[in-house]
C-alpha cells in the first residue's frame, strides 16, 4: 500500500478557531513556551527522583563514599572480663550499635594537607600554649607554665633500659617538644617527607573534628569505634581473633624488641607504618590494633563499664556527659582506643579492641591520629560543608547531574542562545 495517502492527510492544513491557517512553524512565541516548560517539567522531574533516591534510598545499596568501608550494624560484646585486662576494660557488657561507614585507614599526611591547604586550618600544636587553660586542667597551687612555645609530645627512646612501672613511668620517654606539629611530628628537625601514606600524627581531638566536619564525617563514638575494630568476630582478644601477637609473622604494627629503649624495627618502620601495611580486620579496616591511636568523641570515664552493668544491652551509647578519671582529677578526657607502635605485652598491651584510655583533647602526640565515620544523619548535615573528593557533595552532584542534564538545552531555549550566568551552588539541596 502506498503511504501517499496518510502523508497527505498529516500535511492537510487544519483550521484554527479563528478561522486562520497556522504557518509550518507555528506561533514562535508559544512554540518556545511549550518547549520551554517541558523541558522545565523534564528536569524538575529528574532531579525530585534523583533526590529521593540518594536520600531515601537505604544509603548500602546506593553509593560507597571514596575510601570508607560499610560496618553493619547489630549487637556486640564491648569491653572484656579476660583477668589480664585493664580495669577500665571490665566488665563485658552488650552493646547495640546502628550501621555506619568508616575510613578504611586512619587519615593519613596527604588527606590531612589537602584539608590544611584547602582551610588554612592552624593545629592545636601550632598555637601558642594557653596558660589559664593549663591552670584550669592542674591541681590547686600548680605552678604558672613558662614555656609558652608551641609544640606537642614526642616519644624519644630512653638510653637504656628503665622502670616502666608505675603512673608516672610514661615521663621518662614522653617530652614537651618544641615546634613539634603534624608536619614535624618528632620536633623541628624531622618532617613527613615520604610519610604521605602514613596516619597523620600530633592532631588534637580538636584538630580531628575540625578536619571530620571539613570532610562531611564525624568521628565515631567509642561503641562504633570497637564494633568496627572487632570486625565480626565477637567476643575475641584481638582484632584477629584469638592467636597471640606474633613477632614473627606481625599481625599488626606494635612495638618489638625491648620497650622503651631497643626497637629492633627495620629503618623507617620504627614509628609509624603506611597504611594498608597489615592485612585488614573482617570488615575491610586497617589498623584497628597498632600503628595509632585513634580519637573518638565520647568523653572519657575510667569506671564506665561498671556503671553499665545489670542494664541489658545499651542502645547506640554517646558516651558519659562528661569526663572522669581519679588519675589526673582536673585534666578533662576524651577516648582513644586501638594502641600504637608503642604498645607491647611487657608495658600496655593496650592493642587490644576492648582496651581504651583518655587523653585531654587539646593534646596531640606522636603516635595518636584518628579515621571518620559517616552516616545518613552526618551526611546531611555535613553535606553542604563537605568536599567533593571525599565524597560528601555526592548526594548533591548525583541529583544535579540526573536533574539538570537539560538544563543547559532549558536555558538556551528560554534565553534564545545566549549563554546564561548559571550557578549550581544555589541548588540549596542538604
Ligand atoms: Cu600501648
Amino acid at each position: 500500500m502506498s503511504r501517499k495517502p496518510r502523508l497527505a492527510q498529516v500535511r492537510t492544513p487544519v483550521k484554527t478557531r479563528n478561522g486562520t491557517t497556522p504557518t509550518a512553524g507555528g506561533d514562535p512565541a508559544r512554540w518556545r513556551a511549550g518547549k520551554v516548560l517541558l523541558l522545565l517539567g523534564v528536569a524538575l522531574g529528574g532531579f525530585a527522583g534523583a533526590y529521593a533516591a540518594v536520600t531515601f534510598w537505604p544509603w548500602r545499596g546506593s553509593e560507597t563514599p571514596p575510601g570508607m568501608v560499610w560496618v553493619p550494624g547489630g549487637e556486640f560484646t564491648m569491653g572484656t572480663d579476660a583477668a589480664a585486662a585493664w580495669d577500665d576494660e571490665k566488665p563485658a557488657h552488650r552493646v547495640r550499635v546502628d550501621g555506619f561507614w568508616m575510613d578504611e585507614t586512619d587519615v593519613t599526611n596527604d588527606q590531612f594537607r589537602r584539608f590544611v591547604d584547602e582551610t588554612g586550618y592552624v593545629t592545636t600544636a601550632e598555637k601558642p600554649v594557653d596558660a589559664e587553660q593549663i591552670l584550669r586542667q592542674s591541681p590547686p597551687g600548680a605552678p604558672r607554665p613558662t614555656d609558652l612555645a608551641p609544640g606537642s609530645m614526642v616519644f624519644v627512646p630512653t638510653a637504656g633500659p628503665v622502670d616502666i612501672t608505675g603512673p608516672q613511668a610514661y615521663r621518662q620517654w614522653w617530652k614537651w617538644t618544641r615546634g613539634a606539629d603534624w608536619r614535624h611530628p618528632e620536633g623541628p628537625g624531622s618532617s613527613i617527607e615520604g610519610r604521605g601514606d602514613h596516619p597523620v600524627v600530633q592532631v588534637s581531638w580538636d584538630d580531628a573534628n575540625a578536619y571530620a566536619m571539613w570532610a562531611g564525617k564525624r568521628l565515631p563514638t567509642e561503641a562504633e569505634w570497637e564494633h568496627a575494630a572487632r570486625g565480626g568476630l565477637d567476643g575475641k582478644t584481638y582484632v584477629w581473633g584469638d592467636e597471640p601477637f606474633n613477632a614473627d609473622k606481625p599481625q599488626c604494627h606494635i612495638w618489638q624488641g625491648d620497650f622503651p629503649w631497643r626497637n629492633t624495627a627495620p629503618e623507617g618502620r620504627k614509628r609509624t607504618t603506611p597504611v594498608k601495611s597489615y592485612p585488614p580486620n573482617g570488615y575491610g579496616l586497617y589498623d584497628m590494633s597498632g600503628n595509632v591511636w585513634q580519637w573518638c568523641s565520647d568523653w572519657y570515664q575510667r569506671d564506665l563499664y561498671r556503671e553499665r552493668r545489670g542494664k541489658g544491652v545499651i542502645d547506640n551509647p554517646t558516651g558519659p556527659p562528661r569526663s572522669s578519671d581519679p588519675a589526673p582529677p582536673f585534666t578533662p578526657q576524651r577516648v582513644q582506643k586501638g594502641g600504637s607502635f608503642l604498645c607491647n605485652d611487657a608495658y600496655c598491651s593496650r592493642y587490644r579492641p576492648s582496651a581504651r584510655h583518655g587523653c585531654p583533647p587539646d593534646t596531640g602526640m606522636s603516635h595518636v591520629g584518628f579515621r571518620c565515620v559517616k552516616t545518613a544523619d552526618t551526611a546531611k548535615q555535613a553535606g553542604a560543608r563537605a568536599d567533593d573528593a571525599e565524597g560528601g557533595r555526592s548526594g548533591l552532584l548525583v541529583a544535579l547531574l540526573a536533574g539538570l542534564a537539560c538544563v543547559p538545552a532549558l536555558v538556551l531555549t528560554a534565553s534564545g542562545g545566549r549563554p546564561p550566568n548559571l550557578t549550581l551552588s544555589q541548588g540549596g539541596v542538604r
